[in-house]
């Protein structure tokens, strides 16, 4: 019916073996699957769900917004509203195009950016995901990674000739690639901090390295705050470290869980796009009047005190997870970026894609199993981050902390694979 019985395939648990869940309800920091078991949700649907799920103010939205009718395929004031409250947030955004996934956001950024430097080649940083792209799939994370491989067949030489991956946290590498084809970069894309190789954060100056080295050789930096955006801060990663890129990508938390993304920047590179310019970029139900009536009221919802708490959950999980794997002698790095989480099985700390692959990943399957037959729903992949929300009260983390002296335990009396020939 399904390839692989799923619609994204890092919700297959191949990497982590076992039965997917079929969820059927969320509320707050809840999930409930088919048979009724409820898990302590440490995924938030992949980052959306900062408020908890079904949370009123967005679900009245949505049911009030879908009672005047779903999609109109014309301008509507709920759009330039959304548009309003990011450009509000994230100070280098001047204007906002609308798309519904963080997909297209990516990929309709790398076009503008080609379209208004007239160059071809872009960078990437391996471990980096900026979603299904053909052109950003080589050395990609998240699922690419979760899954081993390569990059992807289907994308051929001639999509990803162009597309230059470096080490992520290397600025000595990307120094050295723009002092030999600098003038043929049309931009360096970049996650504002890693999330989709486990939480790997820019390290100091990195960012600051990268603005710093695209802006003098006429290349533009795209931060994709698909993930980071909305979550680490208000302002995305731009409030954490103040780098301003010239384009922006958005999904996720802007989204409320319904499709919706979104990217945007300097207003005299968005003026290249069709109609005002000539790179083109569509979509039929950009803009879509429900899904954006989600993201305004998830966004609105958000106050301080929601950051504060996500910043709290984040820092309380990270310690309820190193202490229990302290306990059991697994050697292990909790990595932030920010209120992102992930845990590394590893003695030395990571800060790129090959480190994070040298972790012994064969000790996640039993910690996420004894954690999931424990209700307690984490990402199913050693290469993604963890998401904590605001909703997460004493009980949850209770349940947490009842369950990780069991997973921790797994993890120890797990044992690696034998070496293949
Ligand atoms: P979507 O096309 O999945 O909406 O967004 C792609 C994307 C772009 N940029 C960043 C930084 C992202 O993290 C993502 C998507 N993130 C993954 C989670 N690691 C999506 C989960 C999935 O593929 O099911």
């Amino acid at each position: 019916m399904t390839p692989g019985g799923v619609n994204s395939p890092v919700r297959a648990f191949h990497s982590v073996g076992g039965t997917p869940r079929f969820m059927v309800r969320g509320e707050g920091a809840y999930l409930w699957d088919a048979d009724d078991n409820r898990y302590v949700d440490l995924v938030s649907s992949w980052g959306p769900m900062i408020n908890g799920h079904a949370h009123p103010d967005v679900v009245r939205a949505v049911q009030e917004t879908a009672s005047h009718g779903l999609s109109f395929g014309t301008p509507g004031a709920g759009e330039i509203d959304l548009a309003q409250e990011i450009i509000d947030r994230v100070e280098p955004v001047e204007q906002v195009r609308l798309v519904n996934s963080g997909t297209e956001a990516t990929m309709s950024a790398v076009r503008l950016a080609r379209g208004f430097t007239g160059r071809q080649k872009i960078v990437k940083f391996a471990g980096c995901y900026h979603g299904h792209v053909d052109a950003l799939l080589a050395s990609a994370g998240s699922g690419v990674a979760t899954l081993g491989l390569p990059t992807s067949p289907g994308v051929t030489g001639a999509q990803a000739a162009d597309t230059i991956v470096l080490p992520y946290n290397d600025l000595e590498a990307l120094r050295q690639v723009f002092a030999e084809q600098g003038d043929e970069i049309a931009c360096v894309i970049t996650e504002a901090a890693a999330g989709n190789m486990g939480t790997v954060a820019p390290l100091p100056g990195f960012n600051e390295g990268l603005r710093e080295i695209t802006r003098a050789a006429g290349a533009l930096l795209i931060m994709d705050e698909v993930m980071t955006g909305f979550r680490v801060s208000r302002a995305g990663w731009f409030g954490i470290d103040g780098v301003a890129g010239d384009l922006y990508t958005f999904g996720k938390v802007m989204s409320g869980g319904l499709p919706a993304a979104a990217f945007g920047g300097r207003s005299d590179v968005m003026a290249r796009l069709a109609p005002s310019g000539p790179v083109y970029q569509a979509g039929t139900l950009s803009g879509n009047p429900v899904a954006v009536a989600s993201g305004l009221a998830n966004l609105r919802a958000a106050d301080a005190d929601t950051y504060a708490a996500l910043d709290r959950n984040s820092k309380r999980l990270g310690d309820l997870l190193g202490s229990a794997l302290t306990a059991e002698g697994v050697p292990h790095q909790i990595a932030y970026a920010a209120n992102m989480v992930s845990v590394f099985f590893s003695e030395n700390p990571v800060h790129n894609y090959e480190q994070a692959q040298a972790q012994q990943t064969w000790r996640f399957p039993p910690f996420f199993h004894e954690l999931l037959d424990r209700g307690v729903y984490a990402p199913p992949s050693a290469f993604e981050s963890w998401f904590v929300n605001a909703a997460m009260d004493d009980a949850a983390f209770e349940t947490i902390a009842d369950a990780l002296p069991h997973a921790a335990r797994a993890a120890a009396a797990a044992t690696a694979p034998e070496a293949t020939e």
